[in-house]
């Protein structure tokens, strides 16, 4: 044992020596490449000049460093970076516009976002703010969401709670306390629990970065819990360590509500990656001004300039192995024809279970490291979506830059199994956690870039993918009448609970609306079972030996993972995906360059301040 423990730790320090202060391959953080801001661009067809241009054989640049399967921002996170120190990159795209969950689009003159509506850790000198800088050119601005950004609303409509929930390390447990009074001590302990958690995070890169011998070292000494808090909790319940340490219910149910940015039933989620939510709000949260789709509109030019490409319309069906087993290139169905593209390295965004086991031929699928990593993570749990289209300005509306969290109790556990659990006819009737939001009273360039008096609003809740399994082979938009009934059962009772918690909005308001089911996501996003957040995040994701094992490297030569299913869901999660990859692809470790220009940056501004 203390053998064992003598050479872990040499190789412990060998490790720290070669990968956490050197690195041998090219910094895509070298230098600050942001630029001067240019005027905005709110043309869609200009825009659409960069999002959305066509697969054709003749546009796929010839001898391509490397190749990516979609364009969310796990795929072009990776291809900037790579592009960033001149490697030319093609990334291929399902759907007919770039963007993955950062992708918008318009229904009778309202343009929608569909997957990002809050961003934290914005604020200037972050490793994220410094990541998404260099990666948009410093082109992309953020705005503020209101303080409080978030409010939870609990309970029927004749008895209905509302918590203001504010961002602030001091002002967050300041307020909560005003809404609690008595439970002082309760919600100290939660914040200091949470913070402490969610600072230990920098051990899960560290598991998918070190060499594996001594990740598994670390796992099977149980090192990895002694050595790192964000371990300790992760095999905690949410629901267990809250109530731990309060006996009232809405405040548990305040301390909880945001699980719906993960996806997992409370007493089913991690203690670690609730912290790591809750962290990553508590000094605020961001819009991206001008909308989603400013994200890959900033990112694609970059991968464009070092002669790679993002092309859309490529669904990709499968990944081309040479006689050696290695990844080679892909395969792109260009109508009944399908057209090989190749390149050296092959990294797939399009999520662990579309790679494995639909990308991948059969006897590569039957790999023992390709199954033991998909035995050890299921999907994660549909996603139901509504779009509202309204007539009225913010003002008029009442609408205002946050979001709102309302359940129908706060019992969350109960109340989220009886309607997953439930006949989907009754669970449509009783929809009980809905996230709404405003888009466009969130952007401050909403009125310059559309129509005079309109507003839009985006409802997000969690539906059963059978529910809708059988209409999946139907075609988009002509599903027949009985999928149709479903979803504006769907709407109906969404739509009364707005109106009720909104007094502006009423009926007469409502110009659009409709419903994307979890085969909606699948259709659009490309994910397996209309899951919003890729993999499950249940207390299973947080193992640290699945940590140690589901990686950027993938069992196969010159396949990688990048996207959401490699680090954590989220913009910032699948992010952070993508540079585990990139470290992994260059050969150094890229959270610790962006971090050191981030510290640049930030002693930079000290400088100027001091002048
Ligand atoms: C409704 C909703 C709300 C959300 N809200 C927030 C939020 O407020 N804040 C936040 O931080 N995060 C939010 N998220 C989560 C966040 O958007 C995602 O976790 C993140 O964007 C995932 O990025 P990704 O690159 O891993 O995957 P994706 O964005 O899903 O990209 C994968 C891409 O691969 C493509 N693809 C799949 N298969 C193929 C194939 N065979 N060939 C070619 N292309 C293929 C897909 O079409 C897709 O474009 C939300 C998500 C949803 C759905
Ligand atoms: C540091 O980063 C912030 C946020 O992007 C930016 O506003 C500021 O100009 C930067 N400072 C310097 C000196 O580059
Ligand atoms: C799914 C899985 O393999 N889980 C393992 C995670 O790691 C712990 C030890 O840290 C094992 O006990 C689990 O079986």
């Amino acid at each position: 044992m203390w053998f064992g423990v003598a050479v872990g730790t040499v190789a412990l320090v060998i490790f720290i020596y070669k990968y956490v202060f050197s690195g041998s391959g090219p910094n895509p953080f070298e230098k600050d490449s942001r630029e001067p801001l240019k005027k905005m661009v709110f043309d869609k067809k200009e825009k659409n000049k960069v999002l959305k241009q066509g697969f054709v054989a003749s546009k796929v640049p010839d001898n391509l460093d490397a190749v990516v399967v979609g364009s969310g921002i796990g795929g072009l996170g990776l291809a900037v970076l790579l592009a960033k120190v001149g490697k030319k990159v093609l990334v291929l795209e399902q759907h007919d516009r770039a963007g993955g969950c950062c992708h918008t689009f318009t229904e009778k003159g309202f343009e929608f976002d569909v997957g990002i509506h809050y961003i934290g850790e914005m604020q200037a000198h972050t490793p994220l703010r410094c990541i998404v800088d260099q990666m948009t050119d410093g082109q992309l601005q953020w705005s503020p969401l209101d303080n409080p950004f978030d409010h939870v609303v609990l309970g029927p409509p004749e008895k209905r709670r509302r918590y203001p929930i504010y961002s602030g390390r001091t002002r967050f447990p300041e307020e909560l306390k005003k809404c609690f009074p008595g439970e002082e001590k309760a919600i100290d302990e939660y914040v200091k629990l949470v913070e402490k958690t969610g600072k230990g995070v920098w051990f899960l890169g560290f598991l998918k970065l070190c060499p594996v011998p001594l990740a598994q070292f670390l796992v099977h000494t149980g090192l990895v819990q002694r050595l790192s808090s964000f371990f300790r909790m992760a095999s905690r319940s949410l629901t267990d360590v809250v109530n731990g340490l309060t006996e009232n219910k809405d405040l548990r149910a305040v301390f909880t509500y945001i699980f719906g940015t993960y996806g997992n039933l409370p007493k089913d989620s991690s203690f670690a990656m609730h912290s790591l939510i809750v962290t990553h709000y508590l000094n605020g949260a961001w819009y991206p001004k001008g909308g989603a789709s400013e994200i890959a509109y900033h990112m694609i030019p970059i991968i464009e300039k070092a002669g790679g490409a993002v092309l859309v319309r490529a669904p990709v069906n499968r990944i081309l192995f040479n006689e050696a087993k290695e990844a080679c290139g892909v395969s792109v169905m260009k109508g009944q024809e399908e057209i090989h593209i190749h390149a050296p390295i092959v990294v797939s965004n399009a999520g662990i279970f579309n790679t494995y086991q639909k990308l991948l031929p059969k006897e590569l699928q039957a790999t023992p490291g390709v199954q033991k990593q998909l035995s050890m993570m299921k999907n994660g749990e549909g996603g139901l979506s509504i779009f509202i289209g309204l007539t009225g300005t913010k003002e008029e509306l009442g609408l205002k830059a946050d979001n709102y969290w309302i359940f129908a109790e706060n019992n969350f556990n109960e109340l989220m199994e009886n309607y997953l659990k439930g006949k989907r006819e009754e669970s449509a009737r009783q929809v009980p956690l809905l996230f709404v939001a405003s888009p466009s009273a969130k952007d401050s360039t909403w009125e310059d870039r559309s129509p005079v008096g309109k507003s839009t609003l985006s409802v997000v809740t969690f539906a059963k993918y059978e529910w809708f399994e059988q209409w999946k082979d139907g075609k988009v938009k002509n599903r027949g009448a009985d999928y149709q009934e479903l979803k504006q059962a769907f709407i109906d009772s969404v739509l009364q609970v707005v109106m009720d918690v909104f007094p502006k909005i009423s009926r007469d308001k409502v110009e659009y609306i409709d419903a994307g089911t979890p085969i909606t996501n699948a259709h659009y996003l490309g994910c397996p079972r209309g899951e919003f957040y890729g993999a499950d995040h249940g207390i299973a994701r947080f193992s640290p030996e699945l940590n140690a094992t589901v990686r950027a490297q993938t069992p196969l030569k010159n396949l990688y993972l990048t996207g959401q299913d490699v680090m954590l869901c989220g913009f910032a999660g699948a992010l952070a995906g993508a540079l585990s990859c990139g470290s992994v692809i260059l050969n150094r470790n890229l959270h610790l360059d962006a971090i050191a220009l981030a510290k640049k940056n930030k002693s930079a501004d000290a400088r100027l301040k001091g002048e």
